[in-house]
Parts: C-alpha cells; structure tokens; sequence
C-alpha cells in the first residue's frame, strides 16, 4: 500500500534520473546497517502570487552536513550544491508544493561493518505530501502516548544525528503507539524525561508559558522547532527551554508537535489525559507559522528559497 506519489524526475549524484530508474543494490551498505543521514523539508505555494518557496531549505541543507560530520560522512556536496539540485527537482517535476527528502547512504561496494571503502550516495527526492499526521490533524489534534520505548542516549546513536538508524527506535514507538489507538508517540529518555515523537519535537504551554526540552536532553534540532522559538518571540509570548516529565504534559494548557511533515499539529490528549482541542497560542503559533512558510510575512522572507 504505498502513498508516495511517484513524479518525474528524483536528482541522485549530481544529474536528474527518470524516479523509476533510482534505485540501489540490495548489497547496499546502509541498507543493512542503517548507515545513512537525510533530511525532510517542504516547500509551499502562496495561494495568492501561485510562487513556490523552500523553506529554510540552507539550515536544512546545514543540518544535513552537520549530521554527516558526526557520522564520519565524507559529503561530496556543498550546502549551495544542494541547494541548487533541490530546486533544480522541484522545477524539472513541475511540482507548486512538495515534501523534499535528501538522503545520503553509503552504497554498494563493502559488506563489513566498517564503512571505509563503501561509495557515498546522494539523492533528493521531492513529490506531493498532505499533512503528515492526518488531513484533520492540525485543526483538531491528535491523541498521543507515551511510548514504553525510550529514545537514544547522546552516547548511542546520538539524537542530533538525523540518521537512518535512528528511526528502529521510532518505528517501535510508532507501532506501539498505533496498536494502542495513538496517533502518535511521545519518547522519554533513560532518565524519564520527555524528549521527542517520533518525527516530530514537542511543545507545552502552561500559564501562557511555552516550552520545550532543551536539546541535551536528547532530541533532534528541529529547525521548525527553532522556527516556533523565534515566531513566539515575535508574538510576545514567553518561552523557554525546560525538561519536562510525563506528569507535566498530562496537566499541560496547551500541547502540540512540530516538524517540517507535521508541521505544527496540536495534541488533544496524552495517555487519555484530555489536554482539549487546539488551544489560543497553539493556534496563534500556527496561522503565523502558516503566513511565514506561504511568504507572507516579510520579516522571514530570507528563510525562503523562490522555485
Ligand atoms: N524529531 C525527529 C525525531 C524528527 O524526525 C523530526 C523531523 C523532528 C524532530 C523535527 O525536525 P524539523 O522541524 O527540522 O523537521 N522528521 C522528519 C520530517 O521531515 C521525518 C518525518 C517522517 O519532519
């Protein structure tokens, strides 16, 4: 049952392949050990000038290299590089708003462990994605639970790696959440305190406060996270970075989810703790959240790359 839209053309190794035509040896080294790192961003049409802007597609495209330099990736690629290709997809597929998905993997070539000598790959593919978590998802939220499974500790496989492997960890998190009739998880670190779903970061708001794990207690560096930081500054409301524990999500105000597929989706309860629909900052956060990625703020027009 597969819900990805094939398009044209996906860009693998400097030059536009039919998407039918990228594909890879099954012998391929990240394929068995996980050893590869990506990314996920989208891009938008404004409804009203019908121009498609990426968004902050260079912090992506940052955050991509930051994750090969942990993973001892040697990219082959600048950041401008990328840049380039990921609209150079978008324009050759015809596509107004997609998701964009570059991966990096280590190829065919070596079946040790050690990865030395396996070729380094690079692809991005883009085509058409609705909202991550449902079509109803970011009006009316999503029930969550805490997962059994606990996320990564910094000295694993480090959460601020957006690595291939890392997600075993939110697929078992994601398949319990399901079985129990949860949209969506929500990891706890070894210690108990609340990290990440598991696509997504989390936050709250408690007495008109926002807040949200702090990275070191071990999740990734959302750039929709820091994107919700900064909004919130503009809109002057008071926000901070805080461990939490499970007990503060059940008694939260407010509590929603952010990344570039789920966008800014709103948590209506947590463990059948009801935490209500989508309260008035989760609201204000996301319709600015919705102007700023459609340009129609122009304060953050420099976080938009034109197609
Ligand atoms: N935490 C995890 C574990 C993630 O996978 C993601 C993004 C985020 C946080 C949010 O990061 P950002 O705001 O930079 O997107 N997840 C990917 C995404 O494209 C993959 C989801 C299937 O949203």
């Amino acid at each position: 049952m597969a819900d990805i839209e094939a398009v044209e053309f996906i860009w693998k190794n400097g030059a536009l392949v039919p998407w039918a035509e990228a594909t890879t040896h099954v012998l391929s080294h990240s394929l068995h050990y996980g050893s590869g790192v990506f990314e996920g961003i989208r891009c938008y049409q404004d409804p009203d000038t019908k121009k498609s802007f990426v968004f902050r597609l260079r912090d992506h495209m940052a955050r991509l290299h930051r994750s090969c330099k942990i993973a001892m990736i040697d990219l082959p690629y600048t950041v401008d590089e990328l840049c380039d290709a990921t609209v150079e997809v978008i324009r050759a597929n015809k596509l107004p708003a997609c998701y964009i998905r570059p991966l990096v993997y280590r190829g065919y070539g070596v079946m040790g462990v050690d990865p030395a000598d396996a070729p380094i790959d690079v692809v991005i593919a883009v085509w058409p994605w609705d909202a991550y978590l449902g079509d109803d998802a970011l009006s009316k939220g999503v029930s969550v639970g805490i997962s059994s499974w606990r996320q990564r500790s910094n000295n694993a496989i480090p959460p601020s790696v957006k690595a291939t492997a890392s997600y075993m960890n939110s697929i078992l998190a994601k398949l319990e959440a399901k079985a129990h009739g949860y949209a969506e998880a929500i990891m706890l670190n070894e210690v108990g305190l609340v990290c990440e779903g598991t696509g997504e970061n989390l936050f709250m708001v408690r007495d008109g406060v926002l807040s949200t794990p702090p990275l070191s207690d071990g999740l990734l560096e959302g750039i929709t996270r820091d994107t919700v930081l900064c909004l919130a500054d503009d809109l002057n409301i008071p926000a901070l970075e805080e461990s939490l524990t499970r007990s503060d999500l059940y008694i939260a105000d407010e509590l929603f989810m952010t990344g570039s597929a789920a966008e800014l989706t709103p948590i209506g309860s947590v463990d059948e703790r009801e935490i209500g629909p989508r309260g008035p900052i989760t609201q204000a956060l996301q319709e600015r959240f919705f102007e700023v990625v459609h340009g129609k703020v122009e304060a953050y027009t420099d976080w938009l790359t034109e197609v």
